[in-house]
């Protein structure tokens, strides 16, 4: 098949190289050196950075008081195979120039629906295959695939968790199709957004039976693929709300939770968002130290939320002190098991400059590389990780390594307390702590 050829869509762009924190070029990296190694990875390895389809090459600004205010080029012919191709061409070109490695998408960011399965399917083949060509000749790769089980109408009562079992088979045929692709796209990782999964309303709802269904798909999901050779991990990426009033996958913890009493915590892991995370009134540092101290810490959305008014507004993330804690935990853990960063981000309605949607993935990449650099010399360099540690130093010797290893009875706690008499206060020192995070960035 042949490809649709030599257009360039990003003609004001090169592409974006390292030049140094000296730089004043708007459009290079100024941390971000692929790469530069960092607590023994490179900064390529440790980030496996992507590029979101849906916000950066489908989404064109919309919001719920107005249409799109970005015009794109190659979504404008009226045949789906030919706009796909001319997206997909539009999309290499974009993750080569800024010099990533991967993508992440979902089903219908790829190719627009068609009227029924086997279309769709048909429409999902041809495109798969002319992305993989692309991916020959770029090494670009699939770092996640997904279906979008939410925007379609069928989908407003739940897609696996939908009370009428028809629809749940629907999501079964869509969820087949976007593992096919992601499989023969040779994708790394499969995620499990529950967009629509939950209530609108506890009064028509029986959440036993709902979160019953939704295991039994997901295993279903899971078998399938790994029947079909996929070796790479399920991911779900927790969200409180938004769009329904209640989600099941709220947060991390309820995750893991509901993974391992449905048996599926070998199989799955959690892809975090961080405005996720502040939505469900966490920090990402929390949820990613939930994820990470039960071995589950599979891959990150990066963005930001608005801090005044809450809404999952998908920012491009620019806050460095909260990226910096956020890359703490990241090191303690390990970095991510499977996963990478995907920029699950979107510019402003106004931001309708071709060089705007460059601006934001230079920001982005930056400032975690940025973090990441100041992380490692917090914990490499600072007394840091000594003074945390030497918060528990009771637990190292005597009694309390007894208790921690479960050599004491409750009984044994009174002695002890009896014969030790009131603790000494010993301070947190939190703005002590506040600080060495700030003195590295
Ligand atoms: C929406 C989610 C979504 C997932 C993929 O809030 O972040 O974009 O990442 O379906
Ligand atoms: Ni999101
Ligand atoms: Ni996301």
């Amino acid at each position: 098949m042949a490809l649709i050829g030599d257009k360039e869509y990003f003609k004001e762009l090169k592409e974006i190289k390292y030049e140094g924190k000296e730089s004043d070029n708007p459009l290079a990296y100024k941390y971000y050196d692929a790469e530069r190694i960092v607590a023994g990875k490179t900064l390529r390895e440790h980030f496996k950075f992507a590029v979101a389809y849906w916000h950066s090459f489908c989404g064109t600004g919309a919001d719920p008081f107005g249409p799109g205010t970005q015009i794109y080029e190659w979504d404008i012919p009226s045949d789906p195979i030919m706009a796909a191709k001319e997206k997909a061409d539009a999309a290499f070109e974009f993750i080569t120039k800024l010099g990533f490695d991967y993508f992440c998408f979902h089903d219908y960011d790829l190719i627009r629906e068609g009227s029924s399965w086997s279309e769709s399917e048909s429409r999902l083949n041809t495109i798969v295959d002319y992305i993989n060509q692309k991916k020959k000749t770029s090494g670009v790769k699939v770092l996640w695939g997904t279906a979008n089980c939410f925007a379609n109408p069928r989908y407003m009562n739940g897609a696996a968790t939908n009370p009428d079992f028809n629809v749940v088979a629907n999501a079964g045929a869509q969820v087949k199709l976007a593992l096919d692709a992601t499989i023969a796209l040779g994708g790394e990782n499969y995620v499990f957004w529950g967009g629509r999964e939950g209530y609108m309303s506890l009064l028509n709802t029986d959440i036993k039976r709902e979160l019953d269904h939704m295991a039994q798909f997901l295993s279903m999901a899971r078998d399938y693929a790994r029947g079909q050779g996929f070796k790479g991990t399920f991911f779900i990426e927790p969200k409180p709300m938004e769009p329904m009033k209640h989600q099941y996958d709220f947060d991390a913890a309820t995750v893991i939770g509901f993974l391992n009493q449905y048996g599926l915590a070998d199989d799955f892991k959690i892809n975090l968002e961080f405005n996720h995370a502040t939505l469900a009134s966490h920090t990402m540092q929390h949820e990613m130290a939930v994820a990470g101290s039960n071995g589950m810490l599979g891959s990150i959305d990066a963005n930001r939320g608005d801090y005044q008014n809450g809404w999952d507004t998908d920012q491009f993330p620019n806050n460095l002190v909260e990226v910096t804690e956020a890359m703490l935990v990241f090191l303690q853990y390990g970095g991510l098991q499977g996963g990478g960063i995907n920029f699950d981000a979107k510019i402003r309605r106004n931001s309708t400059d071709q060089k705007d949607i460059f601006y934001a993935h230079i920001g982005g990449v930056d400032t975690f590389a940025r973090s990441i650099i100041a992380a490692d010399k917090i914990i490499s360099s600072s007394d840091y990780q000594k003074l945390r540690d030497d918060r528990y130093h009771s637990f190292d010797s005597a009694s309390g390594k007894d208790f921690e290893e479960g050599r004491l009875q409750l009984k044994d706690l009174f002695d002890i307390a009896a014969a030790h008499g009131e603790p000494q206060r010993i301070s947190g020192r939190q703005e002590y702590f506040e600080n060495i995070v700030n003195q590295y960035i």
